[in-house]
């Protein structure tokens, strides 16, 4: 019901969670670009849309998996923001006890199965999880988050072909974003691009502009139904363009610079702003960014995990026969 409260009430939580985001990022970036931050950030500025289109639609039971771009994912599943920015400083209260960085973060409590250094690892993780929601009899499903630039690995298609042929409660969402790292992934993609691989598979498809969060939303609401409703999994295709570079301290200068000043015009944010009371949006957007700033102040400030902690969460297999 567009023009209701509710529907207002629905476009101000995604800006918010819009704007938490992209603040997260920007103080991730400038840690990482300081310094301050050992490992690597891999920034979903830009992005935005897709991750809070898609989570709007679940619910704290759902489960996601994500991928080395993986803050926003977090974040719009109801992750604990502080407890992320201490892991990417390495601290004691991370969301991995500051062992992880932001590839590792993970968040059980609201169904956060984890970010992902491994190009589309967390496609059969997504298949796994799914698989045993339906034989536990649980009313929930999976989202399962990652970039174009996995459709070319061995997990995609045996993801796809397992999702199908056990109808699993997932959710397949492409967040195609034209690159995967420093190559356009139409130069190493064959074919007709993912959404006809997935189809190949018997998992319908479904295109959303991945740079409108109304469009994402609109899209996923319905692939979610679907989901619920056992139709078995579903194929969200996001078009949307990366920012900033491939991690904090790439420029990208392998892109022309008329190429990303198109996508900022572009902007997700600014997109849904525009919708709404731009007295409110700019305090939105000021809260989001003090509390990042508060929450990259407390992790200086934390303490580093204690030695032994570097012997807790490990197996020990035992020495070799
Ligand atoms: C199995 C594997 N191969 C290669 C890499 C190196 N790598 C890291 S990110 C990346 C590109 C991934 O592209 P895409 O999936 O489109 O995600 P994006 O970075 O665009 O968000 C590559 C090749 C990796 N992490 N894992």
């Amino acid at each position: 019901m567009p023009g209701s409260s509710n529907e207002t009430a629905r476009r101000v939580a995604m800006l918010r969670e819009m704007a938490r985001i992209r603040a997260f990022e920007r103080e991730a970036v400038a840690a990482m670009r300081s310094g301050e931050a050992p490992g690597v950030v891999h920034p979903s500025i830009g992005q935005e849309a897709v991750a809070v289109g898609v989570c709007a639609n679940l619910r704290r039971a759902d489960r996601i998996t994500s991928t080395h771009r993986g803050h926003g994912h977090a974040l719009a599943k109801g992750a604990d923001a502080r407890a992320m920015m201490l892991e990417l400083h390495g601290r004691a209260g991370g969301s991995c006890g500051g062992k992880g960085g932001s590839m590792h973060i993970a968040d059980f409590a609201v169904g956060m199965l984890g970010a992902n250094g491994v190009v589309g690892a967390g496609i059969p993780i997504a298949c796994g999880a799914a698989q045993a929601i339906r034989l536990k009899g649980e009313d929930a499903i999976v989202a399962c988050f990652f970039g174009d630039g996995a459709v070319n690995r061995g997990p995609f298609l045996e993801g796809m072909n397992w999702a199908a042929l056990y109808r699993l409660p997932l959710l397949f969402v492409c967040e195609d974003n034209g690159f995967a790292a420093f190559t356009r992934g139409a130069a190493v993609t064959a074919g007709g691009g993912p959404a006809v691989r997935a189809e190949a598979c018997g998992v319908p498809a479904t295109a959303a502009d991945g740079e409108d969060v109304l469009a994402v939303d609109a899209v996923a609401s319905e692939l979610v139904a679907r989901i619920r409703g056992g139709a078995g999994p579903q194929f969200l295709h996001a078009k949307c363009y990366r920012w900033e570079g491939h991690t904090g301290t790439d420029a990208a200068a392998y892109r022309p610079a008329e190429e990303a000043a198109a996508a900022r015009d572009r902007d997700c944010i600014r997109r849904l702003a525009a919708l709404l009371d731009a007295d409110e949006v700019a305090a939105i957007e000021a809260e989001a960014a003090a509390e990042m700033a508060t929450h990259r102040a407390a992790a200086m400030a934390a303490p580093w995990p204690g030695a032994e902690a570097a012997f807790s969460d490990v197996q020990d297999a035992g020495a070799p026969a």
